[in-house]
């Protein structure tokens, strides 16, 4: 078979050059980088010192990418399966002979079981335009497969925020430098979104409070005036106690609401019984706070309100964004440079982007195809009324058996003898070692692409700097190869880099963006999205009062609703699991589960284990050091205990991260996890998770 390789953007090759590129992490930063390469060998990679936003600073990660790049362990040729799933035991085959394996166990299961057995599943292992998701729509669709919704990140913000706002459009984070009061409410900005730290202590600088609302006494908290600590989930009875001082108080903006809002009456109405008295006893705090809390938010201008995706992860997530979307329409906030609410900013990115390019309803089977949410992994593979069963999986740009709750139920649809799973990676992950076929995949700095963010507005270019390694193909180049080796023409699965990527993006100079490294959005200086109103919601207003989501059997208003999982909800398991259990990201050397299996990272944040307060450690006879079992209904973890002051009593953490190896055990944080799929917006409520913890010579 003959094979295509990806159109080389480089430059003719000097013995020394700089080739300039973007991060491709999952991560609001998206940061510039220079990448020095001697001959064929990449030897630096620092950051670009011009890049508006990250100013030549990268992070504990990715100051380290070389290593990642070329470390030994790196998957450099095809595999195909030799012993037991799970156990890692591959041989290394050409590509051809890898193609036709996937080619004809692929065709088998159509033929057998139609295009809808077959499941893509991808994640957002690197952002780039190209390589997330591009050419492999146009080949899933023609498969006529299954089609993958939900998110494990960032959906139900866009969705909560949205019901309010009629977009997941919002304010330029890096604004917060002009703001008087600036509240993080549920996000870890120094560990995760670290380059906007820097803004936050210019605002502070300027005379600004600095607030962070988190159950966690995070590195963030630590750098905060005022941190406030909520039980977990209750976040809603918090910002409806916020709402009912404003109108109490009379500290509503009434232009703003009669001009811009729907609804105000009817969530004045709602929000009456929510004093800070009952809002406190809910949340764990005392009524003074949460009444000074309300009242700093009521008289200070501008207010920022900066969230990312810490709270979304509950059952009801979208909940949380719909509700804060409502505060600084109350109080005008959207007025103000440096007020109104941040999230991620991707939605803005349509300004120059159009990824919906690379969608192809032309190949698709007339009937459409099935949709299966990429958080119920473990359930689609397991689940015998599904019909046709999952019976060839891809996984690309992931590692769902250690990132996807229930991650029990995850390796037991894994480990299914007629499943036929491909995954394409750049190390044997733990999703990797349950592959029949793996296939070796490139690095960003081995591939072209273009990156847009999600914590800024610069669109970033990204050069190859070096060849890949071994056989290591980019993810487009898969797809082209996986097309020729179905036998399918059409010339739409076989476009090649250049062309899509000019394809996707309008308004942009791409040599210019490509010779400077970066573009910033074809948008105002001045973002303030709502200043004068314009919400493209169905009343074109702010809707305190959602019609929406009335229609879609939702509460039409904001509303406090514990989670099923815990206090008083249907299903309620508190007596047998009374601690709430957390899995952070937790780690500055970690990304998500890509970096705990390298030697300067994973041995250096020193292992997995469970954080307990003093008090819950004390009531189980537990001292630091100690050997604890934690464990619910999905799954169970043998632990070492560290006691810490970051949490409040009945808040149990382990960090998310670490692979089964590293726990010396077929399961990791995520086997713990709650799989209930979120209010709405496709996520799940990994937050709303309860277990028992103690010592591991004890019973349950
Ligand atoms: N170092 C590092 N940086 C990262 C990542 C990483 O793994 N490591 N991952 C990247 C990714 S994929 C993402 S999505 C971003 C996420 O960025 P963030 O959203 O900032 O990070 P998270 O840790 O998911 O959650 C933020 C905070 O939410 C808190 N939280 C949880 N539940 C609640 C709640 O009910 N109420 C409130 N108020 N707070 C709550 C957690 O304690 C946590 O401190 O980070 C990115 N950056
Ligand atoms: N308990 C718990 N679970 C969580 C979270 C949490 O806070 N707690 N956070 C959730 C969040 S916010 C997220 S975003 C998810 C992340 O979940 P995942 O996306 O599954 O995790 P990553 O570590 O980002 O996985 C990226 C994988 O993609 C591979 N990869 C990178 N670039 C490429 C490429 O170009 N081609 C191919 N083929 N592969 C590539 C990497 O080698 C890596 O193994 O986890 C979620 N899970
Ligand atoms: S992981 Fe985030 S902070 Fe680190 S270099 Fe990449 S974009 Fe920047
Ligand atoms: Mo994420």
């Amino acid at each position: 078979m003959a094979v295509t390789t990806a159109p080389s953007t480089s430059e003719a090759t000097p013995a020394r050059r700089t080739v300039l590129g973007t991060c491709h992490h999952d991560c609001p930063d998206s940061c510039g980088w220079v990448v020095t390469v001697e001959g064929d060998t990449a030897v630096r990679l620092r950051g670009n010192r011009d890049h508006p936003y990250s100013r030549g600073e990268l992070c504990p990660k990715v100051n380290r990418f070389l290593d990642r790049v070329y470390s030994p362990d790196r998957l450099l040729h095809p595999l195909l399966r030799r012993g037991p799933k799970g156990e890692g035991d591959f041989e290394p085959v050409s590509w051809d002979e890898a193609l036709g394996a996937v080619a004809d166990r692929l065709g088998e299961v159509v033929r057998t079981y139609g295009g809808e057995a077959v499941l893509p599943w991808w994640d957002a292992g690197t952002q780039g335009l190209l390589q997330m998701s591009s050419l492999d729509r146009r080949f899933f669709a023609k498969l006529g497969a299954s089609r993958r919704t939900g998110s494990l990140c960032g959906g139900v913000a866009s969705a909560g925020t949205a019901s309010t706002n009629g977009s997941a459009r919002a304010a330029d984070p890096t604004d917060v430098r002009f703001a008087r009061l600036v509240l993080l409410w549920g996000t870890n900005t120094r560990l995760t979104n670290r380059h906007l730290w820097p803004f936050v202590e210019e605002a502070r600088a300027n005379g600004a409070t600095v607030v962070v609302i988190d159950p966690m006494r995070t590195i963030t908290a630590e750098s905060a005036d005022w941190f406030v600590q909520p039980l977990p989930g209750t976040d809603v009875a918090l910002m409806l106690a916020v709402m009912h001082v404003l109108v109490r108080d009379d500290l509503v903006d009434h232009d703003y609401v009669d001009r811009h809002t729907i609804g105000f009456d009817r969530l004045a109405e709602r929000v009456r019984d929510w004093t800070p008295q009952r809002a406190a006893a809910t949340c764990g705090l005392e009524a003074a706070e949460v009444e000074r809390l309300a009242r700093a938010y009521g008289t200070t201008s501008p207010a920022f309100i900066r969230t990312l995706i810490g709270a979304e992860h509950r059952e009801q997530g979208a909940m949380f964004f719909r509700t804060l979307a409502c505060l600084p329409a109350l109080t005008g906030a959207w007025r103000h440079r440096g007020g109104g609410l941040a999230r991620s900013v991707g939605a803005w990115f349509d300004a120059n982007v159009d990824d919906s390019v690379f969608d192809a309803p032309h190949l698709e089977p007339a009937g459409g195809r099935r949709s299966v949410n990429m958080n119920h992994l473990g359930r689609s593979l397991t689940d015998p009324a599904m019909d046709p069963p999952v019976k060839a999986l891809f996984v690309w740009n992931g590692n769902p058996l250690v990132s996807v709750p229930n991650a029990d139920l995850t390796r037991r649809g894994l480990a299914r003898d007629d499943l036929f799973t491909v995954v394409s990676e750049q190390f044997l992950t733990d999703t990797a070692r349950y592959a029949d076929v793996v296939l070796p995949a490139a690095t960003q700095i081995e591939q072209a692409d273009v990156v847009p963010a999600w914590g800024h507005l610069y669109l970033g270019w990204n050069e190859a700097a070096i060849a890949p390694p071994g056989e290591a193909v980019p993810n487009t180049e898969l797809w082209r190869r996986l097309a020729r080796a179905m036998g399918f023409t059409e010339p739409e699965l076989f476009e090649g880099d250049d062309s899509l990527l000019r394809s996707a993006l309008h308004g942009v100079d791409v040599d210019a963006l490509r010779e400077r490294g970066f573009v910033r959005l074809s948008l105002p200086e001045d973002l303030r999205p709502y200043a004068d109103g314009g919400f493209p919601t169905a009343s074109g207003k702010a809707e305190l009062y959602s019609h929406a989501l009335a229609d879609r059997g939702h509460d039409p208003l904001p509303t406090f609703r514990p989670p099923a999982e815990g206090t008083g909800g249907e299903g309620d398991t508190t007596a047998r699991f009374p601690l709430v259990l957390m899995t952070p990201k937790t780690h500055t050397r970690f990304l998500n589960t890509s970096y705990s299996h390298l030697p300067k990272h994973g041995p250096a944040e020193g292992g997995p284990f469970v954080e307990l307060d003093p008090a819950d450690a004390e009531a189980r006879g537990i001292a630091e050091g100690d050997v604890a079992r934690v464990w619910n209904d999905r799954g169970s973890l043998t632990l070492t205990v560290r006691i810490g002051a970051r949490l409040r009593p009945g808040v149990a953490a382990v960090p998310f991260g670490w692979w089964a190896d590293h726990h010396g055990q077929p399961a990791t944080a995520n086997s713990l996890t709650n799989d209930t799929l979120t209010d709405w917006g496709g996520g799940v409520a990994y937050g709303d998770t309860r277990v028992q913890v103690a010592a591991a010579s004890g019973s349950d």
